[in-house]
């Protein structure tokens, strides 16, 4: 019998409960209109719970930011948003196709669906009070995991992740992502997503996390296996 990994226990319970607080949210797809010809860019990091809100909103319209992550203690990033907004506050959204660039989780929901939706931002982004108590509540179920960076390396191209917002399992990964300040391209494919089919396409089956490194030529399915990846690859203090 294989003894019980209780770290692996305790992540995938309180990554499950993480998601429990916010059922569903930006896991199913809602109408996109347009699709950017440019990526969109935002600046966030995953226990941000107003960051959540904007990524919730982007998975729901299954939009593939270029996620630049921004944990506390990171340089990679942060500087560009002071530079560019004024301060440092986060998320940060930049659209390279309308020349807008906003603070402020709600606005960024809003602008989204006005954008690349049907105009209507759905209630659980739209209700503000319960939208960020229920994202601090999932938030603090994981309240160290992608909030503070780790010493690494920068790849030279962005990896690419397939996820959908509320997957325990892809938090995992967005974790690490964000612990270690790697840059990518989040690929969101909620349920019902016109993009599932490219993305089967690509990997074999519809599972997430999917992570693509164009740096090394790795592609793995697995939470774990992708967190340990990229620790092993990119970590530079033997984490
Ligand atoms: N009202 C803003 C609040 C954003 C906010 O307070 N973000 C925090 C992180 S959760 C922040 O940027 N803190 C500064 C920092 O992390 O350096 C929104 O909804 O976007």
């Amino acid at each position: 019998m294989r003894p019980v990994d209780f770290t692996r226990f305790w992540d995938l319970t309180t990554a499950t409960a993480a998601s429990a607080a916010r059922p569903n949210f930006g896991n199913v797809h809602f109408k996109r209109t347009k699709t950017p010809e440019q990526p969109l860019e935002l600046y966030e990091f995953e226990v941000c719970p107003y960051c959540r809100i904007a990524r919730e909103a982007l998975s729901a319209l299954s939009l593939d930011p270029i996620i630049y992550p921004c944990p506390k203690g990171s340089g990679r990033f942060r500087e560009k948003v002071k530079q560019e907004g004024g301060r440092y506050q986060f998320p940060y959204l930049v659209d390279p196709n309308t020349g807008v660039s906003m603070y402020e989780s709600a606005d960024i929901a809003d602008y989204l669906f006005r954008q690349y939706g049907d105009g209507q931002t759905p209630w659980f982004l739209r209700q503000r009070g319960f939208a960020v108590s229920t994202s601090m509540l999932a938030s603090g179920f994981r309240p160290q995991r992608g909030r503070r960076a780790v010493p690494s390396r920068e790849p030279e191209k962005l990896l690419e992740l397939y996820s959908y917002e509320g997957s325990p399992f892809c938090r995992i990964a967005r974790e690490a992502l964000c612990e270690l300040e790697l840059p990518h391209q989040l690929r969101n494919v909620p349920r019902r997503s016109p993009d599932r089919d490219a993305f089967v396409s690509i990997s074999g089956k519809m599972q997430v996390p999917y992570l693509l490194d164009p740096n090394t030529g790795a592609q793995m399915f697995e939470s774990e296996a992708i967190r340990r990846y990229l620790y092993e690859t990119y970590a530079t203090n033997g984490h």
